[in-house]
């Protein structure tokens, strides 16, 4: 059991999911505190019960906690999570910033959980489109190796925090009374549209979301063979992401031999019955922990082509829950 678990940016869209969780699975700690920034320092909330309050994040505030869960921006996770490391306390860290460093662990628990029992500093916590998609993969990497990927998202605006929502919400009634709004999460309208482009351009036409796809992979699986091709798109829903993945492994796997290993597979769940128009959606699997599969069907371009679409809670299994799982995996080995 840990004695003091700091969760960092308790106050964001995924922070207060964490606390949520935390509470909902009893999670193995005596203590708990709250941080976040200046801005919310000194306000109030309810835990457990109890009330606490929120503290502010300073370099030197993790004294007496020996575990951090942050949620944050990049560039908070970037200045304040090494001064956790040496204080001493096993860090998990949901941002962007650290994952691909030399010597960061990055963790699905049901995927790769001996990394984070080896890690000797920060554990990262995958982006919200690479774990239901790396989660999904690997089963089908472990009976098959997965050669290459062809993936296209469409994803919730909750994966640009809460401001993401704000403008899905707002701009949305303001569309439908012919209002102007100005949208603050996003470069276009949202409301009734697609938006191509997730994150900035980084190399060959590709952004920083989809290539967090390409790189984040191929380390959580520990093959730097693996092609993956994606295409990341906003759209107008609340909560959940959903993929088409097309993979293409060193041997055929047949649609049924894909649906057993799926169906075997921890933390995944298939709804697969096309005839009945059953098939995971957003609206259904909002609020789950779990990653949903379905229109599971051959590549009918590739012998050795397999298609499937994914949808899970980007909110939960792409963060929050995943980072409380990664603790209670590290709780379970103190
Ligand atoms: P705060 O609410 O005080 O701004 P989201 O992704 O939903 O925007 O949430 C980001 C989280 O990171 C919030 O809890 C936010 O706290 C926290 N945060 C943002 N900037 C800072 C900062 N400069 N110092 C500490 N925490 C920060
Ligand atoms: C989005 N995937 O939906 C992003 C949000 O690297 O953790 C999460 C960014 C990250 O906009």
């Amino acid at each position: 059991m840990f004695k003091n678990v700091a969760v960092v940016g308790a106050t964001g869209a995924v922070g207060q999911i964490v606390r949520r969780l935390l509470e909902e699975r009893n999670f193995p700690a005596e203590k708990f505190r709250f941080l976040a920034s200046a801005r919310s320092a000194g306000t109030k909330l309810t835990f457990k019960g109890e009330e606490h309050t929120i503290e502010e994040l300073t370099k030197d505030c993790f004294a007496g906690s020996d575990l951090v869960i942050a949620s944050t921006p990049d560039d908070i996770a970037q200045e304040y999570l090494p001064s956790a490391v040496e204080a001493g306390c096993k860090v998990i860290d949901e941002s962007g910033y650290w994952r691909m460093k030399e010597g960061v662990a990055l963790v699905i628990p049901e995927v790769n959980p001996q990394d984070a029992l080896d890690a000797k500093g920060i554990i990262a916590s995958p982006n919200c489109s690479t774990t239901q998609m790396v989660l999904a993969l690997k089963p089908l990497h472990d009976a098959a190796k997965v050669k290459r990927v062809i993936v296209s998202t469409y994803q919730a605006t909750s994966g640009a925090g809460v401001q993401g929502t704000a403008d899905l919400f707002d701009g949305s009634k303001a569309f439908l009374s012919g209002e102007k709004y100005e949208y603050k999460a996003f470069t276009h309208p949202i409301a009734f549209n697609c938006i191509p482009q997730i994150g900035g351009e980084k190399a060959d036409g590709y952004t920083s979301e989809e290539l967090k796809m390409l790189y984040e992979t191929r380390k959580i699986l520990g093959d730097d063979s693996i092609l993956v091709n994606p295409t990341a798109v906003r759209v107008p829903v609340a909560n959940c992401h959903s993929e088409s993945i097309t993979v293409e492994t060193e041997r055929p796997i047949s649609p049924q031999e894909a649906r057993e290993l799926f169906e075997a597979f921890p933390g995944i769940q298939v709804i697969d019955d096309l005839p009945n128009s059953a098939y995971p959606l957003p609206s259904t699997c909002d609020g789950s922990d779990l990653v949903y599969i379905g229109r599971i069907r051959k590549d009918i371009s590739n012998p050795n082509g397999l298609s499937f679409w994914c949808v899970s809670d980007n909110l939960r299994k792409g963060a929050a829950t995943n980072a409380v799982q990664i603790g209670e995996l590290l709780a379970k080995n103190l």
